[in-house]
């Protein structure tokens, strides 16, 4: 079976701003290969809930898939009740899917991949796994959506997957995988089950070949450069699988709507001059990292090559060093986020799980007080301390 895999696309990342359309046109563009069937591996959104021109704009990028020629089915759902889902889903190339952790939502909230699975785009995966088959040819996708990497090995051991004899078995999961990549709290390798004939990781934003158990792991890495460092001048790439009984090739194809990205160490202005010689179809991000107190025009060189790059400065240390404005790359927080961001320390300063101050702060937004009262309980904040600061 021939399967278009790609990951962390993070639509709605730099929405407002002239990198909004670039991860979709990058996934379309992936999406015009002919293939059996697509999978992704989580953060297909930047946010938890995407605005309603995010969504749009999603569903139509993943309309060609529900009018292609269908050269595979999902034929059968494990611990997954395919009756759910909405017969659009089944036309055409199956969509396979897990939610990240940018689309993590609290219990009993809708998370935007589950809600294109409502509307019949994709097969959202959780703990369960599907059955394509093709002619006499079965491939099984099991999927687990990202998790708090310090939840995860408990997650694996009681959902337990077993590959299926006589099919080709892949698990499709969204972790901080160490030591894959460098992360003092990831989720290590060694807690994966073994026995699968391809594991798809996502969440780690540079694409990564490994093996597990003596079988492929492969790390598809973003669609979009979301951070800029050294790890980020790495092509994007999306990915065809090709499987054949229980073995399978793994070719990358880089995108050609990707926008280039260009950091620059030193010798500043003469290789600005070099950069903005050279033909680029979408302008390229520009970052420059400087020691601290660097003496450079930073306004003057914004304003000189606004036209050909988007242009964006930092310290060695990490820190913006803008002179003035917003670069385009910062993230400003909104209002929501800095609210989250206060919960979250005052959580931190309590010496309390900060997974669940992201979900208390969730369900008060939704207006869920009662389910926010309850999830209070289990962190061990009883009822009657909530009334006695209420009164103090
Ligand atoms: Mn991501």
């Amino acid at each position: 079976m021939k399967l278009l895999v790609f990951s962390d696309t993070h639509f709605g990342f730099g929405s407002g701003t002239e990198r909004e359309t670039e991860a979709f046109d990058c996934v379309q563009e992936a999406l015009r290969q002919h293939v059996d069937a697509v999978l992704i591996a989580g953060d297909l959104f930047d946010g938890k809930t995407p605005s309603s021109e995010i969504l749009a704009k999603t569903m139509e990028s993943l309309l060609p898939t529900v009018f292609s020629n269908q050269t595979a089915r999902v034929t059968e759902g494990i611990q997954k009740d395919l009756a759910t889902v909405p017969q659009l889903a089944f036309l055409g190339t199956p969509v396979i899917t897990i939610a990240g952790n940018h689309e993590r939502r609290a219990k009993g909230l809708l998370n935007p991949v589950q809600l294109l699975e409502r509307a019949g785009f994709v097969f959202h995966l959780h703990g369960n796994a599907l059955v394509l088959e093709k002619n006499s040819e079965r491939v099984v996708i099991h999927g687990l959506s990202g998790l708090p990497n310090h939840l995860a090995p408990a997650v694996f051991k009681e959902w337990n997957p077993k590959p299926l004899p006589d099919a080709f078995n892949i698990l499709l999961f969204h972790q901080t995988l160490t030591p894959l990549f460098f992360a003092p709290n990831g989720f290590a390798m060694d807690q994966l089950p073994p026995g699968f004939d391809l594991y798809l990781c996502g969440d780690i934003h540079e694409a990564k070949q490994a093996t597990f158990d003596g079988k492929p792991l492969l790390v598809p890495g973003s669609v979009i450069h979301t951070q800029l460092g050294k790890d980020a001048r790495e092509r994007k790439k999306y990915w065809i699988i090709e499987t054949q009984g229980k073995d399978c090739t793994i070719e990358p194809h880089e995108f050609e709507e990707q926008r280039d990205f260009y950091l620059i160490e030193d010798n500043v202005e003469a290789q600005l001059a070099l950069l903005a010689a050279q033909k680029h179809t979408k302008k390229p991000l520009v970052r420059v990292k400087l020691p601290k107190n660097h003496p450079l025009p930073m306004q003057r060189l914004k304003e000189q090559y606004q036209e050909q790059f988007l242009l964006s400065f930092r310290h060695t240390e990490g820190k913006p060093i803008e002179e003035t404005g917003v670069s385009l790359d910062d993230q400003r927080l909104s209002v929501q986020q800095l609210g989250k961001a206060l919960l979250t320390a005052h959580f931190e300063k309590g010496m309390l799980d900060t997974d669940r101050a992201h979900q208390l702060f969730e369900l008060l937004a939704e207006g869920k007080t009662e389910q926010a009262v309850q999830l209070l309980e289990q962190t061990g904040i009883r009822r009657t301390d909530l009334k006695e600061q209420t009164k103090g």
